[in-house]
Formats: structure tokens, C-alpha cells, sequence
């Protein structure tokens, strides 16, 4: 009988002869689909709720679900479920971080941020030879209680958030010179309205004159990078958000800062993947909170869908790999954590290897020669390629299996630490 290990490489042999046949290089893309970051979420670990105040509310619109036990409640119990998760995710791995996972004896208010409260998680990621990306927190705070921060008409609320959102560039400028690879760093804010509002302007154009004021100073690129997350609708801001999509796209594009898109922060029929390509006209960089909305902005763990694939496949296709940033967006609470980071982010670069697997100069000449019966069989003929024989095989050489054998693993991880968690 065949091994595993030697059945998972027959498969691969041939499979690499079907690529072949439709001109695809499957060594490359594998290496492609390697080198390409994806940034971890620390907060799927702890449902959003960091180490500042880890007993405070999560507030700001979002909502995270379910009481799957043993969530990590410590920064050392929350980097070894991290460890434990990227271990058994292939590819090219960053983390990014949210200011409430501050590290401090005493307590620190958001505007008495430093980079010294980062350090430990500098440190942890150098040992592990990874990059951390950064987000201010604007959230789950008594000053953003009125579901406002930067566009508030209270100036000292608006100067407390400024101040807070100055200090965490500092602290992704420090990662970035630490680490040696730009720390993208995302506002996302909350402010919107329940109910219809008399001013739709003023909160904008306070928002706006804010985040000049944030961005006065000039950060090296080297270092850091400023992004922007528009939204929709947040719970208990059904009417209006301040920063929405025309907001921060026209603002990205004057400011020459990265735009975020976040799967779940459009209208229900509305898809990233369409945004990547108008965006990259006029925007240098993108961020991508890969996400999954289930008729709602619901944060579900991301699966292998359409729309997963079609964002991995628009930017292979648009050659786009060292401009957008792929990061995750996701919190689970009804499942285990780490198997929810594990099955979101594999499936993630599943769908970037698939992309990389993608005869595209075939199916864009079909297109251009008007053949469009073509391009429609090619892309549903592209569907039942081997390409999980390719998948194993990669998973293989990266020392773990294709299928789900990491469950194990992470079952009894849960029995022998997470479930003894007081
Ligand atoms: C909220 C935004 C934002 C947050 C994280 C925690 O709707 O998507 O990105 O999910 O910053
Ligand atoms: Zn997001």
C-alpha cells in the first residue's frame, strides 16, 4: 500500500500535468500563493475584548456571539492559542492588533498610549519572524458611550480620540521599525446615528478635520501606513455612519492613504471584489477585512465561497499582490477560537492558491476575442480542477496535512488547556 505522504505526491504529479495543459505553473503559484501575508485578527481570540478592561463591554456597534468556553483572557494565554493557530495555517502569516491589547500593570487610558506597551508583542513577533499590523481603538470606552468619537461636537471628546489615534501611530511606526515591515494601520470608528439625523454633515466634516489633524505628522512609509474603514450601518447606527464608503474613498484618495474594505460593510448585494479594481485607479494601496456578513454586517469566520474566491482571483488578476493588504475581520464565540482562525485563514489561502492555479491570460483572451462561450467553460471547467491535490501537496511540504487533521490537534488542545482556563 501507497503512503499517505506518497499518495498525497502521486496526486500531485498529476495534477500538475492538468495545469500544465492549460499553461499554468503550478510550482509558482504555489510559491505565489506562500508569500502572500495574510494578517491574523488577534481579537477572533478573545471576542474583541483585549486586556485594558477585560471585563468591560464590547460596545461601538458590533456584537460578537456564542459561549464556546476558554477564551483566552491573559496576553500569554492569548499568544499561545496564536502560536497553536498559526502552526497549523500554511503561508506567509501577520498579526494585527488592536490598541485594548495593551500589556501594563496599572491602568492606561487610551490616551496615554505608548509604544512600551506593545513590547511583549514585539518581542513575540520577532522571535517569530513575523510582522504586526495596528488599530486604534475607538470603541468599548465610556468616551465613545454616545456612540461618537471623532466627528463628536464635544471638542474635548474629539481631542481625547485624537490623542489616542496620534499615540497609536507611534506605536505602529514602533513596530514597523522593530519589525522591518510596514505596520498597516486601520481607523475604523463607530460614529453614526440610530435614528434619522437633522446634520449629516457636520459629524463629516468634523470627522474630516479630525483625521488632518491625526495624520499632520508624516510617518515614513518604511514604517507605517494609515488606512480607513467605511461602514455601512452599525447596531444602534441603522440611520447614518459618519465615515461611509463615498466618505473615506474620497478621503483615502486625497490623502494617498489605504482604503480598508470590509466584506461586511456595504449594501447586502454589494461585493468587495467588484471595489478592488475601481479602487486601485485612483488609491495606491487597499486593505482588505476579509469578513463574512450573514444578512447583516455578522462578522461570520470566512468560508471557500464565491465571494472569497472572487476577492483572492481580483487580485491575482489585477496583479495587485504588492498593493492590497489582506487582513481578517472575523469573531466567532459558538465555536472554538483557534478552529475558527484556523478554518478562516486556510480557507483564505486556499482561495489565494486557487487564484495563483488560474490560466488568466486564457480566460481574458477569450474574452477580448469576443469568445465568451469560452471564458464561461474555462471558468466553470476551472472549478473541478485538482487544485485541493495541489493544496495537500503544498500543505504536505509545509509539514501538515491539507484536511482537517489539525482538528485533533486543536480538540485536544481544548481539553488539556482551554477547557482547565478559570
Ligand atoms: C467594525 C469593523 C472593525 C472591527 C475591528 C475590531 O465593524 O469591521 O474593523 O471589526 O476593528
Ligand atoms: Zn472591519
Amino acid at each position: 500500500m501507497t503512503s499517505k505522504k506518497q499518495a498525497v505526491e502521486d496526486a500531485f504529479v498529476i495534477a500538475k500535468e492538468r495545469y500544465k495543459e492549460l499553461g499554468v505553473d503550478v510550482d509558482a503559484a504555489i510559491k505565489a500563493a506562500d508569500e502572500t501575508p495574510i494578517s491574523l485578527h488577534c481579537w477572533q481570540g478573545d471576542d474583541v475584548a483585549g486586556f485594558e478592561n477585560p471585563d468591560g463591554e464590547l460596545s461601538g456597534g458590533i456584537q460578537v456571539t456564542g459561549c464556546h468556553p476558554g477564551k483566552a483572557t491573559n496576553p500569554a494565554e492569548l499568544r499561545a492559542d496564536l502560536d497553536f493557530a498559526m502552526s497549523l495555517i500554511p503561508g506567509k502569516q501577520r498579526l494585527n492588533l488592536h490598541a485594548l491589547y495593551l500589556e501594563s500593570d496599572q491602568y492606561v487610558d487610551r490616551d496615554q498610549l505608548e509604544p512600551k506597551h506593545f513590547a511583549n508583542w514585539v518581542k513575540w513577533a520577532k522571535a517569530k519572524g513575523i510582522g504586526l499590523d495596528f488599530n486604534p481603538s475607538l470603541f468599548s470606552h465610556e468616551k465613545s458611550a454616545q456612540g461618537m468619537t471623532l466627528s463628536h461636537p464635544d471638542a474635548e471628546i474629539r481631542e481625547f480620540w485624537i490623542e489616542h489615534c496620534k499615540r497609536s501611530r507611534k506605536v505602529s511606526e514602533y513596530f514597523g521599525r522593530e519589525l522591518g515591515t510596514p505596520s498597516v494601520m486601520n481607523i475604523w470608528i463607530p460614529d453614526g446615528s440610530k435614528d434619522f439625523p437633522a446634520d449629516r454633515l457636520g459629524p463629516r466634516r468634523r470627522l474630516m478635520e479630525s483625521l488632518d489633524e491625526i495624520l499632520k505628522e508624516d510617518i515614513s512609509r518604511e514604517f507605517h501606513k494609515d488606512a480607513v474603514e467605511s461602514k455601512l450601518f452599525g447596531i444602534g447606527a441603522e440611520a447614518y455612519t459618519a465615515g461611509s464608503s463615498e466618505f473615506y474613498l474620497a478621503y483615502a484618495a486625497t490623502r494617498n492613504l489605504l482604503l480598508c474594505l470590509d466584506a461586511g460593510h456595504f449594501h447586502p448585494t454589494e461585493v468587495i471584489s467588484d471595489k478592488i479594481s475601481a479602487v486601485s485607479l485612483f488609491v495606491d494601496e487597499m486593505l482588505l477585512h476579509v469578513s463574512r456578513p450573514m444578512r447583516w454586517d455578522s462578522d461570520h469566520i470566512v468560508l471557500l465561497d464565491d465571494e472569497t474566491q472572487a476577492i483572492a482571483s481580483e487580485i491575482v488578476r489585477c496583479g495587485l499582490g504588492q498593493r492590497v493588504n489582506i487582513g481578517l475581520d472575523f469573531f466567532d464565540a459558538s465555536v472554538n477560537r483557534i478552529g475558527a482562525w484556523v478554518i478562516g485563514t486556510r480557507n483564505m489561502r486556499k482561495a489565494l492558491l486557487k487564484a495563483f492555479l488560474e490560466p488568466t491570460k486564457l480566460l481574458k483572451d477569450a474574452e477580448l476575442s469576443g469568445n465568451n462561450t469560452k471564458r464561461l467553460a474555462l471558468m466553470e471547467d476551472l472549478k473541478v480542477m485538482p487544485w485541493s491535490a495541489v493544496w495537500d501537496y503544498y500543505c504536505q511540504q509545509n509539514g501538515m496535512s491539507g484536511g482537517i487533521e489539525w482538528l485533533d490537534k486543536v480538540e485536544t488542545y481544548e481539553k488539556d488547556v482551554l477547557l482547565k482556563r478559570g
